[in-house]
């Protein structure tokens, strides 16, 4: 069995975005105001730097319970300890990750299409990844838009948690939970926010609301 992870409110990481705040600091307000996960994205950096910014999250959101996901690197993950790894299409498979990760680890698979689902092998996968969602800035390799109605298609396919990524805000986030996922992945809506503590609330009011509704 995985760790326990909540897909509410994604938060992931980009280096860019938490260089003013500090990154540390960005997750304590983004936890703070509601974020459920957080994930350590940063393709560009070094494994040794990546390691010691993992293991200063975890000391940080281990005692409030909330899971640290690394991006794409299982080495990562393993040596800082996290509690599981994001995996895109072209990085190790789910099954090699869990491989070397363990029973326990969280892993989650990346998923632009309902075709690329239907490609996928999923076994040993514990949450899917769908979009993007809406254009973003933050990944220049993110394909094309599949709106809430890609996340419905793939909801239509599974019955793994799905969390929406990819151009999400407070303003969409109600649309892609009536997708039918589990939650909302962000980057800049949280991490490039004047306050990124209102932005998660923000985002939390609206994924409230849009589960009421529901
Ligand atoms: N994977 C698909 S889109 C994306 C990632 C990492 C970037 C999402 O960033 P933003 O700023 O929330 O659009
Ligand atoms: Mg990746």
């Amino acid at each position: 069995m995985p760790h326990a992870f909540d897909l509410t409110l994604y938060l992931v990481t980009d280096p860019r975005q938490v260089a003013a705040r500090g990154l540390a600091a960005t997750v304590e307000a983004a936890v703070a105001g509601g974020a459920t996960l957080v994930q350590l994205r940063d393709p560009d950096a070094h494994g040794r730097d990546l390691v010691a910014q993992a293991r200063a999250l975890r000391a940080l959101l281990a005692p409030r319970g909330i899971a640290l996901i690394v991006n794409d690197r299982v080495d990562v993950a393993h040596a800082a300890g996290a509690d599981g790894v994001h995996l895109g299409q072209d990085d190790l498979s789910p099954q090699a990750a869990r491989a070397i990760l363990g029973p326990d680890a969280i892993v989650g698979l990346s998923v632009g299409t309902p075709a690329e689902f239907a490609s996928s092998d999923l076994s040993g996968v514990d949450y899917l990844g769908v979009g993007p969602v809406r254009a973003t800035g933050t990944k220049a390799d993110a394909g094309a838009a599949i709106g809430p109605e890609g996340v419905a298609a793939v909801r239509r396919l599974t019955a793994l948690p799905i969390v929406g990524i990819g151009g999400i805000d407070a303003a969409i986030a109600g649309a892609v939970i009536g997708a039918g996922a589990d939650g909302v992945a962000v980057v800049s809506a949280v991490c490039a926010a004047a306050d990124p503590k209102a932005a998660a609330e923000a985002l939390r009011a609206a994924i409230s609301a849009a589960r009421a509704g529901g």
